[in-house]
């Protein structure tokens, strides 16, 4: 008897500022993925629970400072530190949703507006990195984020921060041209319906894409 071999997996990134609702739909994404009878893990990125994790975690906390490029580096190294990872569940038929990727690494580290830290500088650590078959950008206005409630006590989660990261995402997925954007200042409901619609084209269309790619 002849087996049929494994359908790969989906590789889906989920991105978007502070109080876009990341989390929340990742979570309504699995469920719903899940249920389609789908195998289906949910990670993030930083992963703090890695050496490198840990010291981006206590350098998020304030509780360590690092110099703005080697931060950057730790970043892109604890993505490069799953891909192989990342690589063998795709390839095992596991579809993987993962919250925040090389789009926020770029962008939160150009939004310092350090001189020798440009957003094509930042970019290009993540050259060779899985390139996810979907990225969903969660867009919310300044306002719809305001209404949202107030700041985290984490590095980066203040005004002047956020709105420079919303320009720099504006920037890079003009160039990418890859990203779906979704606007996530409605219900829950309403955001996730586009979501379920918008990741349920992709798998549809996964063969016709072949193997995972590499981010250029
Ligand atoms: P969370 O609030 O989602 O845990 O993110 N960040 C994230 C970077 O600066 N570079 C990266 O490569 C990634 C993945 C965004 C913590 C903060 O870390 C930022 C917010
Ligand atoms: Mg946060």
């Amino acid at each position: 008897s002849q087996q049929t071999p494994t359908r790969r997996g989906t590789l889906i990134v989920v991105e978007g500022l502070d109080r876009a609702g990341k989390s929340s739909q990742c979570e309504l994404l699995r469920d719903y993925l899940s249920e389609q009878g789908h195998n289906v893990k949910y990670i993030r990125f930083p992963d703090r629970t890695t050496p490198i994790g840990k010291l981006i975690d206590s350098y998020l906390r304030g509780s360590a400072n690092q110099e703005d490029h080697s931060i950057h580096l730790l970043f892109s190294a604890n993505r490069w530190e799953l891909a192989k990872s990342i690589e063998q569940d795709i390839a095992a038929g596991i579809t993987l949703i993962v919250d925040r990727y090389s789009y926020s690494g770029a962008v939160y580290s150009a939004a310092k507006a350090n001189p020798t830290l440009s957003l094509e500088w930042a970019w290009q650590p993540e050259i060779g990195l899985p390139q996810p078959d979907i990225c969903l950008f969660l867009s919310i206005s300044a306002e719809e984020a305001a209404k949202r409630g107030g700041f985290g006590a984490e590095r980066y989660e203040n005004e002047s921060m956020q709105t420079r990261v919303r320009e720099l995402f504006r920037t890079l997925f003009e160039r990418q041209k890859d990203v779906c954007v979704v606007d996530a200042g409605r219900t829950l409901e309403e955001v996730s319906r586009d979501i379920q619609a918008a990741v349920s084209d992709c798998v549809a269309q996964l063969d016709t894409v072949g193997p995972l790619r590499t981010l250029g």
